[in-house]
């Protein structure tokens, strides 16, 4: 007799980092901030913070930087800024989509984030139906000890009326995993900085970003809207000039990548997952090609830089360099991985060759084939 699966009754989520963009947002206001008083924000400084309340961010820049000021006063001088910038916080891959299908499906659903109550009403009121699909919301301030406490998520459970057992908690950051598995429920991580997931051991799943979430894993209702392999996204729009890229696509792999410049593109390669995608290739003189690509750091390769690589599936007998290449993204197909091998990779970006050649033949996709932005004279 096979053991009866635990089931999750109810989803409860972190806000930044996890649902919204927020790091973006934060790198900014820190940015200029903190050039006001002569200091560089250092990047490196981000994993820290990350998940933690206002007031031991605050701490701990006002520390490491030295700034002459007390964490109060730095954090009444800066709350303002980031309340100005609230408006621009994107959702992260995947959030509305995640946001709208558990609510279309009944599956309660509850916002626990470190920030304060009245700071996580303000940010989702930008995006459309997710007050109404939260049945709880509960802020750092509302409990007595913030995250990596389990606190707030045992408080959120209370206030759904289920067991810490039937929830799901999906979280970004270190202390919200610990928060979840020390209230004893199952924890989703989707790291929000790169080359991380190896530090979220504790997590019962890491995955890349919320397009790879399988709710059937957790005995939820599954996504429905994958199609032949392939998740279809919102269109997204890029090109420039063909750059030269890390000299191995065609070298060690036998795969051309056809490299564009992420310079003046950092927000928008900030704002997608890292993965492989798919769509159409328009490219000047040449026409309009069938596309499969990947974007993140490669981590067979381990890149340093987050870089776009398009492979047109075509055969062409010469490089075009220089020419101006512009796509039209139109799905999703996997996250980025590393393989065991050289040869397993190339095997797997065949197989991506294959899905996308297939799936762009879709009236789906298909139709983007003709869009305006594709035809470069
Ligand atoms: P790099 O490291 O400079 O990107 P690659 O070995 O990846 O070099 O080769 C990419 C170059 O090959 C592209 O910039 C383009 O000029 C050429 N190329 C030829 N066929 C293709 C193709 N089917 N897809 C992408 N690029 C191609
Ligand atoms: N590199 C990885 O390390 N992991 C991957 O999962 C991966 N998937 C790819 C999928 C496609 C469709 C393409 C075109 C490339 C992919 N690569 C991946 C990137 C490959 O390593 C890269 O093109 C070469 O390093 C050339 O710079
Ligand atoms: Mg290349």
């Amino acid at each position: 007799m096979s053991v009866a699966k635990k089931l999750i009754r109810c989803v409860i989520l972190d806000l930044d980092g996890t649902l919204l963009h927020t790091d973006g947002i934060v790198t900014n206001v820190l940015k200029v901030f903190l050039g006001k008083y002569g200091k560089e924000w250092d990047g490196r400084e981000a994993q820290k913070i990350i998940g933690t309340t206002p007031f031991e961010a605050a701490a701990a820049i006002v520390q490491d930087y030295q700034l002459p000021c007390s964490t109060i006063e730095f954090l009444s001088e800066i709350s303002p800024l980031f309340s100005d910038q609230w408006c621009n916080i994107r959702a992260l891959p995947g959030a509305k989509r995640l946001v709208k299908h558990l609510k279309s499906h009944g599956v309660p659903m509850a916002l626990a984030s470190n920030s304060q109550r009245e700071s996580i009403e303000a940010k989702i009121s930008y995006h459309d139906g997710w007050k109404n699909s939260f049945s709880v919301i509960i802020g750092g301030d509302e409990v007595r000890a913030a995250k990596p406490s389990p606190e707030i998520f045992l408080e959120a459970a209370r206030r759904l009326s289920v067991e810490p057992s039937s929830c799901l908690v999906i979280e970004d950051s270190l202390p919200g995993v610990t928060a979840g598995k020390t209230a004893e429920m199952e924890v989703v991580a989707v790291p929000s900085l790169p080359k991380q997931s190896h530090l979220y051991t504790a997590a019962d799943e890491v995955i890349n970003s919320l397009l790879d979430l399988q709710l059937e894993k957790w005995g939820l209702p599954p996504f429905e809207d994958w199609v032949e392999g392939t998740l279809p996204l919102d269109p997204w729009y890029i090109g420039g000039p063909v750059v030269k890229g890390f000299g191995r696509g065609s070298k060690v792999l036998g795969i051309p990548t056809a490299n564009l410049s992420t310079k003046g593109y950092s927000d928008l390669l900030a704002e997608h997952a890292a993965g492989v995608y798919f769509g159409w290739a328009g490219l000047s003189s040449r026409g309009v090609f069938k596309m499969v690509m990947s974007i993140g750091w490669n981590p067979y390769f381990d890149n340093k830089e987050k870089a776009i690589e398009p492979w047109l599936l075509h055969d062409f007998n010469e490089d075009f360099y220089d020419e101006e290449l512009r796509l039209v993204i139109v799905g999703y197909i996997r996250p980025e991985t590393n393989f065991p091998s050289l040869e397993s990779l190339i095997a797997q970006i065949h197989e991506d060759g294959r899905v996308a050649e297939r799936a762009l033949d879709l009236p789906l996709y298909s139709s983007f084939k003709n869009g305006s932005y594709l035809r470069i004279s």
